[in-house]
Order: C-alpha cells, then sequence, then structure tokens
C-alpha cells in the first residue's frame, strides 16, 4: 500500500533553500530547507529530511535565501498627480504645516484625485505598485484619503481593489477618509465627521477591510477619531490610526484601547502609549521614509516598545507629501540606520508584522503549513545583505499563491 506522503502527490517544491520562515521569534532559519505547495497554499516548510520528495514541479533554489513574500502594510499607493514642486518649496524654507495651511498638502492631491478617473488612478498607481512587486512584495495595503466625498473616496477604493485584477499581488483595502479635511467644510470638521460617520463609512464597507484616520493638530482630533473608530466598529471593520506623527495626542493608546490592528508613525509615542499597544498587541507600524523626507528628528521610542513587547513593523507609507518612496527594501536600510532596528526587527517588520497590521495573520506573513504560499527568492544567502544595501534589488524570483 503506498505511503500517505506518496499518495499526496505535491504539485510545486522549493528545494535547495535558505529559508527564513519567520515562524516562531526570531528569522527561523532552516539550513538545506524544503517547501512544498499545493493549490497555492503551503503544505510543508522545513529539512530536506522530511521533506516530500516528488512533485510535479521542483525547482532548485541552489542554496538561496527565501523569506516570505514581502508585506507593505501602509500606503497610500492611489492618488492623483505628485507634489514634486511643493517639496521645492520646503527646500527653499516652507514648512508641511505651512504649505497644508495654504491649500497645498493634502488638499492639492485631493484636487488632483477628484480630478481623475479611476481608470487614471490604477494607471498612475500601477508603475508604483510595479516597483515594490519588484522588490518581492506581495501583499499591500492601500489607502483612501485623497478623495475626501464619498463619491471620490469609493472611486478611490475601487481603484486600489482593480489594481490586483492586474497585477498577482494581495491588496487590502482601507478606507481613510478622516486624512484631511475637505474646503466645502473648512471651519467645521465635527459636520466633515458627521459624513465620514454617518455616509461615507457605511458606503465604503463593503469595499474596505479597515478604517483609519490621521490624528493630528492638522488633522483630527482624538475625540473626532473615537467617533471615526466607534463607526468603524459598529460596521465590522478593524481599525488603523495615523497616530504621533507631528504631536503627541496620544491616539496610539486610544487606537489600543479599541483593539486596533496597528497605529503608525508614532515618533511622539510615549511610554504609556507603548504600553497601551503592547496590553492591545496593536501593532507599531514605524515609517521611516517620512521621518527621513520630514527630516524629522524625534525618533520613535523603539527601546520602550521593546520593552514592553510591543511588535514593530516597517512600511514605505508611499504617498506624494511626505514619503515618495515605493522601496520597502530602502525602508529595511532606513529602519536599521535611523531607528537602530536589528536585522531580525526590520525583516520580521516587513513580513510577519506586518501581517499582524493587517489582520492576515494567520494567511500570510511567515513560510509554514497552511499559509499561501507567497514567496521571495533573493540572490542572496545572508538575511542580513536584505537590510544592508542601500538601493540595490537582489530579488532573484517572487512567488504569490505558488504561482
Ligand atoms: N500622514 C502622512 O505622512 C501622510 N498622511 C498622513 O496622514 C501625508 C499625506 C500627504 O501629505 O499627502
Ligand atoms: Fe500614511
Amino acid at each position: 500500500m503506498a505511503d500517505k506522503k506518496d499518495a499526496v502527490q505535491m504539485e510545486q517544491l522549493w528545494t535547495n533553500a535558505r529559508l527564513a520562515t519567520m515562524a516562531d521569534d526570531g528569522l527561523g532559519l532552516i539550513e538545506n530547507g524544503v517547501v512544498a505547495a499545493n493549490a497555492g497554499r503551503i503544505v510543508y516548510a522545513g529539512p530536506a529530511e522530511s521533506a516530500p520528495a516528488v512533485a510535479a514541479t521542483i525547482t532548485d533554489c541552489q542554496g538561496r535565501l527565501v523569506t516570505p513574500g514581502l508585506i507593505d502594510c501602509h500606503t497610500h499607493l492611489v492618488h492623483g498627480g505628485n507634489r514634486a514642486n511643493e517639496w521645492a518649496m520646503r527646500l527653499e524654507g516652507a514648512t508641511y504645516e505651512e504649505i497644508a495651511r495654504a491649500g497645498g498638502g493634502i488638499v492639492s492631491t485631493m484636487r488632483a484625485t477628484r480630478e481623475a478617473s479611476k481608470a487614471d488612478l490604477v494607471a498612475s498607481a500601477l508603475p508604483r505598485l510595479d516597483a515594490l512587486i519588484a522588490e518581492g512584495v506581495t501583499t499591500i495595503e492601500i489607502k483612501s484619503g485623497y478623495g475626501l466625498s464619498t463619491e471620490d473616496e469609493l472611486k478611490m477604493l475601487r481603484a486600489a481593489r482593480a489594481l490586483a485584477d492586474h497585477r498577482a499581488v494581495r491588496v487590502e483595502p482601507t478606507f481613510l477618509g478622516a486624512h484631511a479635511l475637505p474646503p466645502e467644510y473648512q471651519g467645521d470638521s465635527d459636520a466633515y465627521i458627521d459624513l465620514v460617520c454617518g455616509e461615507m463609512i457605511p458606503a465604503a464597507a463593503p469595499l474596505a477591510n479597515a478604517v483609519d484616520a490621521f490624528c493630528e493638530g492638522i488633522g483630527f482630533s482624538p475625540a473626532q477619531c473615537a467617533r471615526v473608530i466607534e463607526a468603524a466598529k459598529a460596521h465590522g471593520l478593524s481599525i488603523k490610526l495615523h497616530a504621533e506623527q507631528l504631536s503627541a495626542l496620544h491616539g496610539s493608546a486610544l487606537a489600543a484601547r479599541h483593539g486596533a490592528l496597528s497605529a503608525d508613525h508614532l515618533e511622539h509615542a510615549t511610554e504609556d502609549d507603548v504600553r497601551a499597544m503592547a496590553a492591545a498587541d496593536t501593532v507599531a507600524v514605524l515609517l521611516p521614509g517620512a521621518y527621513y523626507f520630514m527630516r524629522e528628528t524625534k525618533l520613535p521610542p523603539v527601546d520602550a516598545m521593546r520593552r514592553h513587547g510591543t511588535r514593530i513593523a516597517l512600511a514605505t507609507d508611499n504617498n506624494p507629501g511626505t514619503s515618495p518612496t515605493t522601496s520597502l527594501l530602502l525602508m529595511l536600510n532606513m529602519g536599521a540606520t535611523l531607528f537602530g532596528l536589528t536585522i531580525i526587527e526590520a525583516l520580521r517588520g516587513v513580513t510577519v508584522n506586518a501581517a499582524a497590521a493587517l489582520g492576515l495573520g494567520a494567511e500570510v506573513g511567515t513560510i509554514e503549513p497552511g499559509k499561501a504560499c507567497d514567496l521571495a527568492i533573493w540572490n542572496v544567502s545572508e538575511p542580513a545583505e536584505l537590510v544592508y544595501h542601500i538601493g540595490f534589488n537582489p530579488l532573484h524570483q517572487r512567488i504569490k499563491d505558488g504561482q
């Protein structure tokens, strides 16, 4: 009688891999590892000795490092236009807040986004998405937040979802209606929050997985963000929050109290904020591209995060105002050089912890049986090399759902 292992014919095997599975606490390194997949799901990941030997397709990784497909868990990838000219003004001395108050900033991207059709938004986002895909990204979060009207916010969410029809990538859309005050509500931010909670969130609920808000002096108050969070929860949506980027309003602790998946930015977070996040397992999403591009000097409290056991993720925050980067590999390097993350922290930040920041911990982020077979195969053997290079892309091959 055939042994069970032979009876279940594997579809795919990747052999001779240096696996960084990200399982457990570290990198989960397995020398001479094998990954087996059926129907796009991992069925085995471990040493060659106990691995299935027969499969329809066998790929010899020739000793290459294999990580989970990378996850960019915070982006504003869909947006109209760019703000290179505003940046030029900043180089001449204007501050981000001054430009925002003068009708530039987020509102100028709002105008360009409102003018764009859904097809225009997809077309302008595709080259940015391709840059991320070329670095091994298999899952990406994309926020709305530049439409700021019900119709234009829905258009952004639909454009985000449509990207997954054009490329083999998992897109997690997040509704960020409370990103900035649109000009038609100037002077009455509470009325805009009424619209966000009463009309936009119910309309966006079928298109989004999570709701985010910009909790900041130039954004919305903690009380307004709490209203957005309540409305999101009433519609069964997960919570994320932009918090503590420019000032300490303690939005991160507010988010944690509401069981948020993540609080993001966090340069100004306090020890109490970080403790609250750890207690709720709210992931700290650090965005070194925005810190760098804004020439910030206040570092996020990484040591406090370590002490309290707050999980840390890293993302591009790709957006036209504060982080015009499409390189998650560069964020690995900046997370280490600017924020002092270790190699393990940086790499877990774009895999397992980024998955947790999206509520996808059971689906992606590690190389373990039961998860989607999303892999990045690298022309390096040492994990540190993925963090060390600046502007060099060693991707050999990217696998999404076994393909
Ligand atoms: N924080 C950011 O860094 C971006 N949004 C946010 O809430 C900036 C968005 C922009 O300037 O267009
Ligand atoms: Fe952001």
